[in-house]
């Protein structure tokens, strides 16, 4: 009989994640990526980025009306910001789980921010909330030109 594969292209999720300004400066960018690495995620762009107040005002859109807004954006921009696009089976809602909870305060121990800071106004990465605001966060942040497409040498070992 023909072995029968799931069709991954379904499943296959893409989400954008950033090193936050100072995530940069505390040189966590290694430790960020390796997590997302050793999990089994596919890096499929990556670059260094100091954006404008208006990248940043349409990134956080949805939080314009938030009285911390303008500290945000100023935040966002007071240094350069690493951004990624990861690829994997669910990679939008398990990136979110090992980021951890938006308040360092309530993040778990083993998540990112649960790991390696204090404040929400300096909680070192960004991860998209869900796959819709996935692919518009990718569109700002990066051309369709800069995402590459490749097969990963342990697919066969990831997915069944
Ligand atoms: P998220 O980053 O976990 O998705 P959001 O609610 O989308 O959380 O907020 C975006 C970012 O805004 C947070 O990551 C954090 O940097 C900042 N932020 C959220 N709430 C506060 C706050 O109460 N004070 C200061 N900054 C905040
Ligand atoms: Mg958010």
């Amino acid at each position: 009989s023909v072995e029968q594969k799931p069709d991954q292209s379904t499943s296959m999720e893409r989400t954008f994640i950033a090193v936050k300004p100072d995530g940069v400066q505390r040189g966590l960018v290694g430790k960020i990526v390796a997590r997302f690495e050793a999990k089994g995620f596919k890096l499929v762009a990556m670059k260094m980025i100091s954006a404008s107040k208006q990248h940043l005002e349409e990134h956080y859109a949805d939080l314009s009306s938030k009285g911390f807004f303008a500290g945000l954006v100023k935040y966002m921009g007071s240094g350069p910001v690493v951004a990624m696009v990861w690829e994997g089976e669910g990679v939008v809602k398990t990136g979110r789980v090992m980021l951890g909870a938006t308040n360092p305060a309530d993040s778990q121990p083993g998540t990112i921010r649960g790991d390696f800071c204090i404040q929400v106004g300096r909680n070192i990465c960004h991860g998209s909330d869900s796959v819709e605001s996935a692919k518009k966060e990718i569109n700002l942040w990066f051309k369709e030109s800069e995402i590459s497409s490749y097969k990963s040498c342990s697919e066969s070992w990831l997915y069944e």
